[in-house]
């Protein structure tokens, strides 16, 4: 400890009118960080002054990262303007690493009063790539809008931050480190973790291990692969996956966290996890599964690269879902899908009489149901699973889920995937991602598309396309009532509903750095035996079709085609 009390500071500073959060955090690129000043300290002062002073005086907090460009440096300033804010003590992963789903079970396990994430999730890193600052309150979650609104009116007024500009912290060593501040009674406290062991800890708690261990170094034991694609989640899967359960070291690759992500996007899809689906290929491996840069995000594979789409994944958790340990013992008191995911957990939902909420796209809807005991399991189009053992999506645990529900069933992915169509019919599901479009063209796109939606005479409106003939049943914009604290949440996706139940859903991204991501999800459902095992671009192909002449997108925003098909 310093001999000389730490000085505290409060230091001029002009508002940018930018700085509003998004579907998860403020994500700019790493330029902006950069060269406008104080760009970064505004922003971590309007999330502390939009906590009440005596909440925030000697409490804890949660800080972590994913380790991508920027991090470290964030997290020294962070620290240092916790202390100057009152802040009693910050809990801190090792090196200022720890994956989204590690710092919501910490936040809980400490009784924090919430916690802040540095990470952009999947959009790339490094010096010409984004980074971002997420702040979860105390349930866990991602912050409501309430106080996100909060946080963005503060920095569009905010004049002054308040900092310890001499506090040196130690994130390389673990262990308690105190620091003693001036006008202060009490030293602050950081206290360096582990990353990885509440988190393993927690793992141990909802599985069992035992017999995850068997099925991955048992005698019949499965071959896998898992791909953490140089994101956080790589220390993870070592301990838990290659340690702990005994896959060999080589089952898992990209594990080590670099800060541009080896140059990549650190996102598990099709696309930009190609070299996973292609090693699949080869069939030597009979699951795989990659992660996003913060390692809330899943994608599961099974043998030769079978694809399974994130909607019909949370369905086949649910179906099994006892299976899985902590179900037997909390029951389940709830299913939860954003509104673009397909439908697929409702049926699930409906044949075993259990609750289906539809929320709007973002995490942070789910963290109400929960909190009052209304969810268990839920998920997202976007490669996002999770349950209520923490408040937000958990990429590790959706492939412990499915390891699970494998070893119960002894089948292989395909066949589980196959078996369940057949009995509740199958969901096709495609995602179109448009990235980097020009924004006031995408605004306007979508401004023009809802006026033509309302028009008289647009719902009944048919469209033929080869031999099939569709009917407009009901547009709309999503519009969600919370069910807990009856908050309305607005605007949150243009929907057409055709008389057949197929869906063809328009959304701007909430999440990307440059311009506007136009999403275009498009859905159907299908029963007949001879049609579930059809391709889902196939089947889906005169919806696109509707999809993109009913909003001229390509010849507004000049493309030919999407960046991303899921
Ligand atoms: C996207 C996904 C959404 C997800 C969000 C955060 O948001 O669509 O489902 O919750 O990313 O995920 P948007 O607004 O771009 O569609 V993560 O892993 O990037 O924090
Ligand atoms: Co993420």
């Amino acid at each position: 400890m310093d001999e000389s009390p730490l000085q505290v500071l409060t230091l001029p500073t002009a508002p940018y009118l930018d700085q509003r959060p998004g579907t998860s955090g403020l994500r700019k690129k790493v330029f902006v960080f950069l060269s406008k000043r104080n760009y970064l300290q505004n922003f971590v002062q309007s999330i502390y002054s939009s906590i009440d002073l005596r909440d925030r005086q000697g409490s804890t907090m949660v800080v972590g990262g994913d380790g991508r460009y920027f991090n470290q440096t964030a997290i020294e300033v962070i620290v240092q303007m916790a202390a100057a804010n009152g802040v009693g003590r910050l809990v801190i992963g090792h090196h200022g690493i720890m994956s989204t789903p590690a710092v919501s079970c910490v936040i809980r396990k400490y009784k924090a009063i919430g916690g802040i994430v540095l990470t952009a999730s999947h959009n790339p890193g490094g010096p010409n790539g984004d980074f971002g600052i997420k702040f979860n309150t105390a349930n866990g979650g991602p912050a409501q809008e309430a106080v996100t609104n909060k946080i963005f009116q503060i920095s569009r007024t905010i004049e002054e931050y308040a900092i310890c500009p001499e506090l040196r912290v130690n994130l390389a060593t673990p262990g308690k480190q105190m620091f003693d501040l001036e006008n202060k009674f009490k030293p602050f406290t950081v206290e360096i973790v582990d990353s990885v062991e509440s988190y393993a800890n927690m793992l141990r708690n909802i599985f069992d291990f035992a017999a995850l261990k068997e099925l991955l170094s048992g005698e019949n034991h499965i071959n896998i692969r898992l791909d953490a694609m140089h994101g956080v989640v790589g220390p993870y899967v070592k301990r838990i996956l290659c340690e702990e359960l005994g896959s060999p070291a080589n089952s898992a690759i990209n594990c080590v966290p670099l800060q541009d992500f080896g140059g990549q996007h650190p996102d598990p899809n099709l696309t930009y996890a190609a070299d996973l689906v292609e090693t699949m290929k080869s069939g030597q491996h009979d699951f795989g599964a990659a992660f996003d840069g913060d390692g809330d995000r899943n994608m599961i594979l099974g043998k030769h690269g079978f694809f399974v789409n994130p909607s019909d994944s949370v369905a086949v958790i649910a179906a099994n879902v006892f299976s899985i340990p902590y179900f037997q013992h909390t029951g389940v008191r709830g299913y939860a899908r954003s509104m673009p995911t397909s439908a697929a957990l409702d049926n699930v939902a409906r044949a075993t009489k259990i609750e289906l909420y539809e929320t709007p796209t973002g995490w942070k809807f789910f963290g109400n149901l929960m909190d009052a005991g209304r969810l268990s399991l839920c998920g997202e189009e976007s490669f996002g699973t999770g349950a209520d053992h923490i408040r937000e999506k958990d990429g590790l645990w959706a492939v412990l889920a499915w390891l699970s529900i494998l070893a119960a069933r002894k089948q292989s992915v395909e066949d589980i995937m196959k078996d369940h169509w057949q009995k509740f019919g199958r969901n096709f599901f495609t995602r179109y991602d448009y990235e980097e479009v020009d924004l006031d063209t995408a605004v306007q796109m979508m401004e023009d598309l809802e006026l033509m939606m309302l028009e008289k005479g647009f719902v009944g409106q048919r469209f033929a396309v080869g031999e099939k003939l569709y009917q407009v049943e009901r547009a709309d914009n999503f519009e969600y009532t919370d069910p807990v604290d009856g908050r309305i949440s607005r605007n949150q996706g243009l929907r057409i509903i055709l008389t057949d139940g197929s869906r063809v859903i328009y959304r701007l991204s909430g999440t990307g750095s440059t311009g506007a991501t136009v999403r275009v999800y498009i859905d159907s459902y299908e029963t007949d035996p001879n049609k579930i095992f059809q391709d889902p671009q196939v089947m889906l192909a005169p919806l696109v079709t509707i999809a993109l002449k009913v909003s001229q997108l390509h010849e507004r925003t000049g493309r030919s085609g999407p960046s991303v098909i899921t």
